[in-house]
């Protein structure tokens, strides 16, 4: 690694249309979840998980996995039902998430959550059905893999989902809930483990169909450590600054339920300013990966750059 890499791989970032490619893959996300889930009987619970699936979102979580499978040399095919999957298991945290034993939200999306739709028996087994989906997903539609990289994905996602990951991180936010002792070390565990356990396993899965070597899976797998929290960072620190519409759901959720947050903390300047370090840390990890790595230097600057 020299800094000349480092330097024409900035400057290639600076260069990179990330709007377009941004448009480009949400669109081609979009279409495959589109034909995921189809419409049969009985009809309540697939017009449920659909009307969350599909109810827009920035697709983050599918792009990172297509992003780090082409940064390999994998084909967008090889990973698009892994992809689909971690945006379904995403959104069915979601929708549990809004439920009234959890955040209570109306909002989510710009659109009514689930549960104010179709009622919260059918939001639960809505989420249910797209977390038990997204793994018959992956199994049954990914082709052009070697059947072990497979099974290491759904091993990866399994534990990236549950108690060691999105599940233990939600247990440990609701008891920090209202108590007014949270420590930084607690709160980044909550982090980790809820917003940067997925994201995660977006960058990783897509690396292990592409075949990763143990050291590259290292690499991205600190940059995706990194862009995890500084995303989580920027989330709080948008709960205070965005407005509703610019956020899709309801804002200031944080303060009126006075939840341990990083600006509550460090402040809103310095959780940016640890934000954007944590950033240039991410990017840092991608210097060996040359100009190929463009478009996950991008995302990481996005995360910072985000106002939704
Ligand atoms: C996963 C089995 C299982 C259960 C769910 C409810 C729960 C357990 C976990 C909560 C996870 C959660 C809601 C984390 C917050 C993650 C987060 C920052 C969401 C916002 O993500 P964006 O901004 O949203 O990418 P869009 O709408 O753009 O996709």
């Amino acid at each position: 690694m020299t800094s000349s890499v480092g330097h024409d791989q900035e400057q290639a970032t600076r260069r990179f249309d990330l709007a377009r490619y941004l448009e480009a893959r949400q669109a081609q996300v979009e279409a495959a979840l589109e034909q995921s889930v189809t419409v049969t009987y009985p009809e309540t619970i697939y017009e449920s998980m659909r009307y969350s699936l599909l109810a827009g979102g920035k697709r983050l979580r599918p792009i990172l996995c297509l992003a780090t499978c082409e940064l390999l040399g994998g084909t967008l095919e090889m990973a698009m039902p892994t992809a689909c999957a971690l945006e379904m298991i995403h959104t069915m945290s979601l929708i549990h998430d809004d439920l009234p034993a959890m955040d209570n939200d109306d909002y989510r999306r710009g659109k009514l959550t689930n549960h104010k739709v179709y009622g919260e028996d059918i939001a639960i087994l809505a989420g249910d059905g797209l977390l038990t989906y997204a793994f018959e997903f992956i199994a049954t539609r990914t082709q052009q893999v070697p059947a072990e990289r497979v099974l290491q994905v759904i091993a990866m996602v399994s534990r990236a989902v549950g108690a060691a990951g999105l599940v233990g991180g939600q247990v440990v936010d609701l008891e920090s809930e209202g108590q007014s002792d949270v420590s930084l070390e607690t709160l980044n565990f909550i982090h980790r483990h809820k917003t940067g356990a997925l994201l995660e396993a977006c960058v990783l899965s897509g690396a292990v169909l592409a075949g990763a070597t143990d050291a590259e899976r290292q690499r991205l797998s600190r940059y995706a450590q990194n862009i995890g929290l500084a995303f989580q960072i920027i989330d709080d620190v948008l709960d205070i600054t965005a407005t509703q519409e610019e956020l899709g759901k309801t804002a200031g959720k944080d303060i009126q339920a006075q939840k341990a947050t990083y600006p509550s903390f460090w402040g809103i300047e310095e959780s940016k300013r640890q934000a954007s370090q944590l950033v240039a840390d991410a990017k840092a990890e991608l210097a060996p990966f040359g100009e190929a790595a463009v478009p996950l230097m991008a995302l990481a600057d996005y995360i910072t750059a985000r106002t939704h």
